[in-house]
């Protein structure tokens, strides 16, 4: 059985979109990182870094398997049920590059947008707030006439970039809604991947009240 711990953000929206698009069954543990818990001893014991999401697999042969940072997880599950990472080929690694782009890129300025955005000084605001934008025309240059990242094929790229774009265009609309909807390419990639079943039901996941 596979266990996720997470909670409901960007990052750890990410393996609860996959699992769903590879429906098998998984359960996962709530991690409530607005309560510290990303800092008790049997969290960290998995994820050294103390941040979501972690995954554990004790269905592996050789014993069981725990991995930290949403990358290597989606990586890992779309090579262990053989969907949504080809095994070699130009979509392959098209998908890996824009998966560290995100990993190393996207996410953490949109984080650091996040969190500045609440503060009162202009200039990390506006500095995040530029870099943001420039990875949305990035994104959508990088998107060109394709429907999916990697190219014709929707990959474990398209859902680690979903959801921080969209966690932009929902909770930082002064930053990038103008942008979006001069960028049809970007525009009409969202509503491809977010239309996906998988996504909207990754996308609803609640942790319990
Ligand atoms: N590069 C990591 C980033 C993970 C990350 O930043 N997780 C945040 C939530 S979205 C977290 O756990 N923050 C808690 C903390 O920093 O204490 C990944 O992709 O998994």
């Amino acid at each position: 059985m596979i266990t996720l711990l997470t909670w409901s953000t960007p990052n750890g929206r990410k393996p609860i979109i996959m699992l769903e698009e590879l429906e098998v069954p998984y359960q996962v543990v709530p991690v409530n990182i607005k309560e510290g818990e990303q800092f008790r001893p049997e969290f960290l014991g998995i994820s050294p870094n103390n941040k979501i999401p972690a995954m554990v697999d004790d269905g592996v042969e050789g014993g069981s398997l725990s991995l930290f940072e949403s990358g290597a997880i989606l990586t890992y599950l779309a090579e262990r049920y053989g969907k949504l990472l080809p095994p070699s080929g130009h979509v392959r690694y098209r998908a890996l590059q824009w998966l560290y782009w995100q990993i190393g890129g996207l996410g953490p300025m949109a984080g650091q947008l996040g969190y500045f955005a609440k503060k009162d000084d202009a200039m990390p605001k506006e500095h995040f707030t530029a870099e943001v934008q420039r990875l949305f025309k990035v994104l959508d240059s990088g998107l060109g006439s394709n429907p999916y990242l990697a190219g014709d094929e929707y990959t474990i790229a398209d859902i680690a970039t979903y959801t921080w774009t969209l966690a932009m265009v929902e909770h930082q609309p002064q930053a990038v809604a103008e942008l979006v909807a001069q960028k049809p390419a970007l525009h009409e990639w969202l509503k491809r991947v977010g239309n996906r079943p998988a996504v909207q039901r990754g996308m609803a996941w609640k942790p319990p009240a």
